[in-house]
């Protein structure tokens, strides 16, 4: 290894002319109840490592947040923008994690596996203790905090992935995760015409038919947030910031689709969905860090996002946001995103 470490799944070195291919995470362990794998679910035990720019890291921002789990599993969010050694504390006094007293991500990656070759990625789960990795797989991450860490739950946290709707909901979440949220990278880091064009194809099919699904109830499994809906505020959030220009995803922008928009905004506005989104990290990172495919990085000043928090009347379809649960207290002031990246 040249030291190079920023050469991810959507970083700069892995795309020449070739298909774009996420690699699958290759740390899976996972923290349980019972501990099978060796790391069982422990208040204050662990960290969890994001950028807030990263639409899998915010998938575990919004879940954590549902579900009160901020004090018992502490965040660290990295600079938005990596260098050759992948993602940095830099936001940090002295440049280093206060809780790990690491200046790198790759060195809680590292000290899980000697030379690990691979892509430093987020989100991470490190073991504060001895500093190691535990997980970078993002898919089952989300679920586990859903599932495996009810005791730690505040009172009235809302049940995430319902044991009666889990085969609906697997079979949505697929459909979203190939056309939209990795459906907008194949288009992005597309390298050839008809690659991209299939890509974009996917995208938009996949939007109307959510369209059609969620004009007549709130969320995507009915009258009631679930996972299913964190998975796709995460892609949507960043719609019109990124996908739409960057990777040119532009048959319309979500803000020109009444039933997605409205949709978004209704999920933005709802707490523990907003309240974890940075635009300037969003618009930094994706433009600044993918120079193979704007190589002045040149990061555009729109859009306006004031119309995030205007009305979006969704509430007129009914629903229980939290089902038989309640909405989650304020952001602890610490990880408040700051004026001037939200609207
Ligand atoms: N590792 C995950 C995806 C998570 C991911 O791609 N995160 C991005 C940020 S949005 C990242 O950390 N990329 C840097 C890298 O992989 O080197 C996977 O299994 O597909």
């Amino acid at each position: 290894m040249s030291g190079d470490r920023s050469a991810g799944e959507d970083g700069n070195a892995e795309y020449g002319r070739k298909k774009f291919r996420r690699s699958p995470s290759h740390f899976a362990d996972r923290i349980t109840a019972d501990g099978r794998d060796g790391w069982p679910v422990e208040p204050g035990r662990y960290r969890l490592v994001v950028s807030r720019a990263c639409p899998w890291a915010s998938r575990a921002l919004v879940s954590r947040r549902l579900l009160g789990l901020e004090e018992a599993l502490p965040v660290a969010v990295a600079d938005p923008i990596q260098d050759s050694r992948s993602w940095r504390f830099t936001l940090d006094p002295g440049g280093r994690d206060p809780v790990l007293g690491i200046g790198f991500l790759s060195e809680a990656y590292d000290a899980r596996e000697t030379g690990y070759p691979g892509g430093v990625s987020v989100p991470a789960v490190v073991d504060v203790p001895s500093g190691r990795l535990v997980t970078n797989d993002y898919r089952q991450l989300t679920l586990d905090l859903a599932t495996e860490w009810t005791a730690l739950h505040r009172p009235g946290a809302p049940e995430l992935y319902p044991q009666d709707l889990r085969d609906e909901m697997d079979e949505v979440m697929d459909g979203v995760h190939r056309d939209l949220n990795n459906g907008v990278y194949r288009a992005g880091f597309a390298t050839t015409q008809d690659e991209y064009a299939a890509a974009c194809r996917d995208v938009f099919r996949r939007l109307d038919a959510l369209t059609e699904r969620l004009s007549g109830q709130r969320y995507l499994m009915g009258e009631t947030l679930t996972e299913a809906d964190i998975r796709l505020f995460t892609t949507l959030v960043r719609f019109d910031a990124v996908y739409h220009g960057h990777f040119k995803c532009n048959r319309e922008k979500l803000a020109e689709n009444p039933v997605l928009w409205a949709y978004v905004r209704d999920l933005y506005q709802t707490p523990g969905f907003g309240d974890t989104v940075d635009f300037d990290h969003i618009k930094r990172h994706y433009y600044q860090v993918h120079t193979g495919i704007n190589p002045t990085a040149i990061v555009p000043l729109g859009p306006d996002l004031s119309s995030w928090l205007t009305p979006h009347h969704r509430e007129r379809l009914g629903g229980r946001p939290f089902g038989e649960g309640t909405a989650p207290g304020p952001v602890p002031e610490a990880e408040r995103v700051p004026e001037g990246h939200r609207p």
